[in-house]
């Protein structure tokens, strides 16, 4: 028998707290703005906090700024099992990416109070700083310092587009913590998120069973050619950065599109220089995003794009610089988690199936250094890192059940 038999998480509270968490940091289209280490991140943190002193969770911070609530288990010796996901936000980001991982595991929690079951290992719920990557580039930021993968200090001096540093703005709304990084243990951890791609509603399944992640690479690249006057300048005569950016946005994604399905390649962050409507742009910046699956892909797409690149910018007489600012290779989670996810969504007459996690996750680092899995619900058309994301409150529930029984035949009671 089941140790977790027929516990259920209670579908409305956690709706409830994903609204309530959503009025912090409002978008303008009905989404949210929360991103990392903003006065309205602060303000979603004290929310969270106080949830965790209602639930009689301890509240452990470290100096990166994550959160960790713990419960106790019935032998306190016993390495907790980890649920959560991030609070931060993209500038125009959804109600539920992250956010949904770190109320469901609250919502586990919860749930476990109310039913009185008293799990024998610990329990801690995370709020990790800086999932996104958006504000203060790379993404994952500190679970990477956690898992070993980033130098604190470096991930410290990493530095918005206003030149504000990671360091300054998290002691700056007072969230930096005294807890050494990464020190923790973990029996397991597992990430509850929304698929953020269209594959679960199409097929009309409730539940993903992440079993592995795509490998990531954002490279920043700067060209720099020369500003001068629109009017006057031949074409022949230029050196013109804009016109390199375009022709680099064009090569990433015709690449992308040689190795499809597998391979995602986007031009998301653009900066030009001046700016000026009549003045060609003398140096532009912008970070190139390709994904895929497989390793060899990725490597392969990095190389093809790099020699792209250096052949565009000999043609317009630019010069260009490049630097990775973010990489992780393609992730395989622990297969005994992953299990436990999919007898949990099987066990709970949950339609369910395998899949890849399109998106990054907390998880692709911290399953370097725990036997990690994640739950997946679907996301209304797919849509994610865009305002009009949605999900439904069943999926939630369904997502918060598969987790929580997930963690409880984990964590044993
Ligand atoms: O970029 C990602 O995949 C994640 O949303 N930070
Ligand atoms: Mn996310
Ligand atoms: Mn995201
Ligand atoms: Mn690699």
């Amino acid at each position: 028998m089941s140790l977790a038999t027929n516990l259920q998480i209670d579908g409305d509270r956690l709706w409830d707290s994903l609204m309530e968490m959503a009025r912090i940091g409002p978008g303008i289209a009905g989404g949210n703005n929360r991103q990392t280490l903003t006065d309205a991140d602060g303000e979603g943190r004290r929310l969270f906090q106080s949830w965790c002193d209602a639930a009689g969770l301890t509240m452990g911070v470290d100096t990166m700024g994550t959160m960790f609530a713990r419960r106790e288990g019935s032998d306190p010796e016993a390495l907790p099992v980890y649920v959560g996901s991030h609070l931060d936000t993209q500038p125009t980001g959804g109600k539920y990416d992250g956010v949904l991982g770190v109320l469901g595991g609250l919502e586990v929690i919860r749930s476990l109070n109310d039913l009185g079951v008293k799990t024998r290992h610990p329990i801690v719920v995370v709020n990790w700083t800086n999932e996104e990557g958006t504000r203060f580039a790379p993404a994952m930021l500190a679970s990477g310092v956690f898992a070993g993968i980033h130098d604190e200090a470096w991930a410290k001096e990493r530095r918005d587009a206003g030149g504000k540093s990671f360091g300054e703005e998290l002691k700056r709304i007072g969230w930096e913590g005294d807890e050494p990084v990464g020190q923790r243990k973990m029996k397991a951890f597992f990430e509850l998120h929304i698929e953020q791609g269209p594959i679960l509603e199409d097929e009309g399944i409730d539940i993903g069973v992440v079993t592995h992640g795509q490998g990531l690479y954002w490279l920043e690249v700067t060209l720099t050619g020369k500003e001068s006057h629109t009017g006057s300048t031949p074409m022949y005569k230029r050196r013109d950065a804009g016109l390199g950016m375009a022709r680099v946005i064009e090569l990433v994604n015709e690449v992308a599109m040689d190795y499809q399905p597998d391979a995602v390649g986007t031009i998301g962050h653009m900066d030009v220089y001046p700016n000026s409507r009549n003045i060609i742009a003398g140096r532009t910046t912008f970070t190139i995003d390709i994904r895929s699956p497989s390793k060899e892909t990725l490597d392969e797409m990095r190389e093809r794009i790099e020699d792209g690149i250096d052949l565009i910018a000999e043609a317009l007489d630019i010069d260009v610089s490049i630097d990775e600012v973010g990489h992780f290779d393609p992730v395989t989670f622990d297969a005994g988690c992953v299990k436990a996810v999919r007898d949990a969504a099987e066990a709970l007459g949950y339609s369910h199936r395998d899949i890849v996690s399109g998106a990054g996750h907390d998880a692709c680092w911290i399953n370097r250094v725990a036997p990690t899995a994640m739950v997946m619900c679907p996301c209304v058309d797919g849509l994610s890192h865009n305002e009009a994301e949605e999900i439904t409150k069943e999926w939630a529930a369904a997502g918060a059940n598969v987790l929580m029984r997930a963690v409880v035949e984990t964590a044993g009671i």
